[in-house]
């Protein structure tokens, strides 16, 4: 079989944008030139004075790994090498970022990212990812990055996916075209093309949340965990529980086995945890793409979500929309607010 690698792809694919010169197509690029450099790194984080605290405190409150600033690092320098990106907005720095050299601020979109998500598993070598979207900008080209450019709603994306870096590293995104995922072949340092055209199945027997919250989650999630648990053989219950704790892990694995992704509101997180601008709506763009269903638990579709702040958290059911269909009835059934 002929190799097909992520950067001949994007170019065969550029021809579906007829408006496309070559921005997305450099700029996703570029992102796979900077997963390349960060997985290098994460490979052997073990073996590098890179792991533990970097001493900081990000914006989250949470203990700055440094391999987390180093990733932070390294996407920032290549998007703004990139020429097409004229700021980002990452879970690791409180503020977005604007671009000052003219090259950059001539770029026609921005990036909000989370560099390294799940970056707590890192000192364990559990599989942690990188989540990325990719917008045009909404302020006049030439001129700095504005706010406004961030605080779109996920359906304004042109391209989102993420990279896991895993047993293997895989890049896996959409330019809303379907979904694709990319198998970094280390012998020759590059993405190649391993899951054309993926599809989220309809159902699956795999549910995935943290359950030590389970006193503080709704009534309706406190049911439906309770429906993945009973016996059924005819919908193929009880369910199997994989939770990870690094979400692009569980995210992928669902993707491509069927199942759901539950992070709920509780009374201690009235918004979940999960952060709409860099995990959530990219995320949704896959799943929506794959065929799947993203939404806030109680209807509201994650890309119909107007932002209102940068690090903004969102509830999140994700995953296999018969799946996620039949836990938004649990919560419609039993948490009226
Ligand atoms: P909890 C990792 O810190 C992360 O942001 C996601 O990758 C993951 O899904 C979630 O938090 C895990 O959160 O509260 O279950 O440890």
């Amino acid at each position: 079989m002929v190799v097909k690698t992520l950067n001949e792809f994007i170019i065969e694919r550029q021809s579906d944008f007829p408006y496309a010169k070559g921005e997305l197509t450099r700029l996703l690029s570029h992102i796979g030139v900077a997963a390349k450099v960060v997985n290098r790194d994460v490979n052997k984080a073990g073996l590098v004075d890179i792991i533990g605290e970097a001493g900081n405190i990000n914006i989250q409150g949470e203990d700055q790994k440094k391999l987390d600033v180093f990733a932070d690092e390294k996407f920032i320098l290549s998007l703004q090498a990139s020429a097409e990106c004229c700021g980002i907005a990452s879970e690791e720095n409180e503020d977005f970022i604007a671009f000052e050299d003219e090259i950059a601020r001539n770029g026609k979109y921005v990036v909000t990212i989370d560099p390294l998500d799940g970056s707590s598993n890192i000192d364990v070598n559990v599989s942690i990812g990188t989540i990325f979207a990719i917008y045009r900008r909404l302020s006049e080209v030439g001129h700095k990055a504005e706010k406004r450019d961030f605080m779109q709603e996920g359906a304004k994306q042109v391209a989102a996916g993420y990279i896991l870096y895993g047993s293997s590293s895989m890049m896996v995104y959409t330019t809303g075209r379907g979904v694709n995922g990319f198998t970094l072949d280390p012998s020759i340092g590059e993405f190649c093309l391993s899951h054309p055209d993926i599809k989220s199945p309809a159902s699956g027997i795999i549910y995935s949340i943290n359950e030590g919250n389970y006193i503080k989650f709704p009534e309706g999630v406190k049911k439906y965990l309770k429906y993945c648990q009973e016996k059924d053989e005819q919908t193929n219950r009880p369910y199997s529980s994989r939770y990870i704790g690094s979400l692009v892990a569980d995210f992928h694995r669902n993707l491509l086995k069927g199942g759901i992704f539950i992070y709920p509101k509780t009374d201690s997180s009235p918004n979940g945890k999960l952060r709409l601008l860099y995990e959530a709506n990219p995320m949704a763009f896959v799943i929506e793409q794959a065929g799947g269903r993203a939404t806030d638990g109680k209807g509201t579709r994650i890309l119909d979500v107007i932002p209102e702040k940068l690090h903004q958290r969102v509830p999140l059911y994700i995953g296999s929309r018969n799946m996620v269909e039949k836990a938004e009835e649990f919560m419609e059934k039993f948490c009226k607010n």
